[in-house]
């Protein structure tokens, strides 16, 4: 089925120049871009983001990463691109990270790791809703 989904290349994927790799990857997975912007987040927009981490250890670690950088915000189209577009960037952990993703490809970190997809339906929801 159809849907759509929210990525978002992060500080250091632009900053290692690697929009146009990320981009091409999830082209060639036959997902289409809707809309693309780029921002310097605000602190409030990226708590929001990883709301469900308030609380965590890493929480301002990852907040702090988040705004340390202009990212790009890409909405998407594609057959169950919630899936497939988890699939193109790879896992969440490095140990589990296979080469081929962008993850797997470009990160051995936990936490600059290039970019982030929506994980369920409902998130895709609430983070296009948060910037678009
Ligand atoms: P994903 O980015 O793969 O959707 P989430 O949403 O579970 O993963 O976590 C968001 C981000 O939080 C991860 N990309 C990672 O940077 C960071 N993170 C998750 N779990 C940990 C952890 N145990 N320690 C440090 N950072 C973490």
């Amino acid at each position: 089925m159809i849907e759509e989904t929210f990525v978002m290349i992060k500080p250091d994927g632009v900053r290692r120049k690697l929009i146009g790799e990320i981009i091409k990857r999830l082209e060639q997975k036959l997902m289409t871009i809707v809309d693309i912007k780029m921002e310097h987040l605000e602190q409030d927009k990226a708590e929001k983001l990883y709301e469900m981490h308030k609380g965590k250890d890493f929480f301002d670690m990852l907040v702090d990463y988040t705004i340390s950088g202009p990212v790009v915000l890409v909405k998407i189209q594609g057959e169950e691109a919630v899936m497939n577009c988890r699939i193109v960037i790879g896992e969440t952990y490095p140990e589990k990270r296979k080469a081929g993703s962008i993850r797997g490809d470009f990160s051995p970190y936990l936490t600059e790791n290039i970019v982030h997809a929506a994980s369920s339906k409902q998130d895709a929801k609430r983070e296009l809703e948060l910037f678009f």
